[in-house]
């Protein structure tokens, strides 16, 4: 009998304990990418509480993935980084049952985003955007004068330039695999080689202008930015928006523009993913699900400033967002963006000594 009442015990226990993973959902996101009142809204729709972290690298995602078991529910790579991962296990596919939503998606993106992921099996676009310049628009004409080259990479790669802007703050992504590429770009090699010897010469154009950038890191330089602490930033779209957009809260009297430079730039795309290990994956399919309803879309873009996939969203968001081309590219800077390529992992240690020496300056 006693055994009998120890067992019901234990079942109740069991059975309490799963319904509360049930309404957990642990979500791995960049940092400054999410509507204010989006995980409260998913709350409130759902009865799913959210764990939410946040990360502002896509080496420190991987680390994480690959080493699994990191608890996550759903995590957002970019499709370049994500691809590998895919090919090493780490996602799961998707339950396109539960994703009713991926009707507002655009299938032009989406077939862009299969580049990475064919069939879109394992992921839907988040966000997507561009690597360009940010830069305070005063400060810049100021040192460099009103024929200041701020559509050109040139601004930060010419070391004539670099020198100048030094004194009042130059800042670059710590992303290897952005920052070289775009260094090969402005040298007329091609952004999406895969040859050694390409990044070599990106890196040693990046050493010449070592000495005048004040640091590499993919976050700090939004409110750096917005309060005047430094002048030109190669940064992501949306986060250069949110920069300006903080100096106008502010009324600080700080004007920031963002660029994307006419030799061209990267585009990426950003995507939703579930681990194969995820604890809780019904909630999950249930979060991208809502993700993608478009009024929820849209205020994410409202909000964070970058461009989405989500075809229905669009007349929801701010017409000052849409037809802004730092945003939603025109079709002839369109026509300039890259998309990353694979990297095999020679390439990839090679990238990595490079960065090194970098960020070191030896
Ligand atoms: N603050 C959000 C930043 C999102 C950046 N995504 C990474 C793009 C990498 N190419």
């Amino acid at each position: 009998m006693k055994l009998k009442i120890v067992a019901a015990v234990v079942a109740a226990v069991a059975a309490q304990a799963a319904s509360a993973q049930d309404n957990v959902l642990n979500v791995y996101n960049w940092s400054d990418y999410i509507a204010e009142d989006t995980l409260e809204k998913f709350t409130a729709a759902t009865g799913i509480t959210v764990n939410y972290d946040v990360y502002d690298s896509n080496e420190v995602l991987e680390a994480k993935m690959l080493a699994g078991n990191s608890g996550y529910d759903v995590v957002v790579p970019t499709s370049s980084f994500m691809q590998r991962q895919i090919a090493a296990g780490v996602y799961q596919p998707l339950n396109r049952d539960l994703l009713p939503n991926l009707a507002n998606m655009d299938p032009a993106l989406m077939a862009s985003a299969a580049t990475y992921d064919p069939g879109n099996e394992h992921s839907v676009i988040y966000m997507w955007g561009t690597t360009g310049i940010g830069y305070n628009t005063a400060k810049v004409e100021e040192i460099l004068g009103a024929d200041a080259p701020t559509n050109s990479w040139a601004l930060v790669f010419d070391p004539a330039n670099a020198e100048k802007l030094a004194e009042c703050g130059i800042t670059m992504l710590d992303a290897p695999v952005e920052m070289l590429p775009a260094a090969m770009n402005y040298l007329g090699l091609d952004p999406q080689s895969t040859d050694a010897a390409d990044f070599e010469k990106g890196a040693e154009l990046l050493m010449q202008i070592r000495p005048y950038i004040r640091y590499f890191h993919s976050s700090q330089y939004i409110n750096d930015l917005a309060n005047g602490e430094v002048c030109v930033s190669i940064g992501w779209s949306g986060d250069i928006f949110i920069a300006q957009a903080r100096a106008a809260e502010a009324e600080n009297g700080i004007d920031i523009a963002y660029v994307i430079p006419d030799e061209g730039a990267l585009q990426w795309f950003d995507m939703l993913t579930i681990p194969v290990d995820a604890p809780n994956p019904a909630a999950a399919h249930a979060f991208i699900n809502f993700i993608m309803d478009a009024q929820i879309t849209a205020d994410i873009t409202n909000y964070v400033w970058y461009a989405n996939a989500n075809a229905a969203s669009l007349p929801l968001v701010d017409e000052e967002i849409t037809s802004d081309p730092g945003i939603f590219p025109t079709p002839a800077a369109k026509e300039r963006l890259w998309n990353s390529v694979p990297y095999d992992s020679r390439l990839d240690r090679t990238i990595t000594r490079l960065w090194t020496t970098i960020l070191t300056g030896q």
